[in-house]
């Protein structure tokens, strides 16, 4: 009932060229891909290129962040605008590298979220627990409190046009990734917490595990019941390894 979605975190990675030669790898092998839906995040730089390249193609483009703030003097920022302008569907909010080396708080991402909303972009809102936090029992704590951190300021209504991606930081990057029974368990708990605003919205949600998911893990993850997707990061910059787990949606 809910369509997955598979979308690609590129991160700070590639050139011109490999941005080029992946967006055709993907492009390509998209077409014998028909029940998941689809996504590439590329750096800003390469949008327009992804831009052109996706049109025609059932691949979405997605960005990586985007600017609180909807124009102005704002160096080096990027408005909700200027991406729906170069063809944006997605945007990445709130990424646990993010919040860790930018200081992105609940109160910022709120803002980031509502930025999107506004121009008919679609956020991604990430969640997730450190390990000290999993270790120290906090998990489910620490995913209420960015979840309610956002409600309370933007509205459960919101929701129903938002994708939400739980990303354990301990899993990022790292090569570990949760159990599917750990990943199922939190994005049950993340369902109940949006259910206890909105059960319509809960049972529409997407959400969407990240956190090194990669071919090998990806089908057992897939087929938990509340795993609607994955935000995939170092495996996405290979065309045939995202297109694998692209498969296994
Ligand atoms: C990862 O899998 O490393 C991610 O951060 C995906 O966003």
């Amino acid at each position: 009932m809910r369509q997955p979605l598979i979308a690609g975190n590129w991160k700070m990675n590639g050139t011109k060229a490999s941005a080029e030669a992946l967006l055709s790898g993907v492009i390509a092998g998209a077409t014998a891909i028909a029940k998941a839906e689809i996504a590439v995040c590329p750096p800003f730089p390469f949008l327009s290129l992804g831009e052109q390249m996706l049109a025609g193609s059932t691949v979405r483009l997605g960005a990586q962040t985007v600017s609180t703030e909807p124009s102005g003097a704002y160096t080096g920022e990027v408005s909700a605008a200027m991406l729906a302008e170069f063809g944006c569907r997605y945007v990445i909010c709130g990424h646990s590298e993010r919040r860790e080396y930018y200081g992105e708080t609940d109160e910022i991402v709120a803002k980031k979220l509502s930025a999107c909303l506004a121009q008919g972009l679609t956020p991604i809102l990430c969640v997730g627990e450190s390990l000290q936090q999993r270790e120290q029992g906090q998990t489910e704590t620490v995913i209420a409190g960015q979840i309610d951190g956002i409600v309370s300021r933007i509205g459960i209504d919101a929701f129903s046009r938002i994708e939400i991606a739980y990303e354990p930081i301990w899993a990022i990057g790292t090569g570990m990734t949760a159990t599917p029974e750990q990943a199922q368990a939190v994005h049950v708990f993340i369902r109940q917490r949006i259910a206890g605003d909105s059960q319509a919205i809960a049972g529409k949600i997407r959400i969407l595990y990240g956190g090194s998911m990669k071919a090998a893990n990806a089908r057992d993850l897939l087929s938990q019941p509340d795993i609607d997707g994955g935000l995939i990061g170092g495996a996405s910059l290979v065309a045939d390894d995202f297109l694998a787990i692209c498969q296994a949606g």
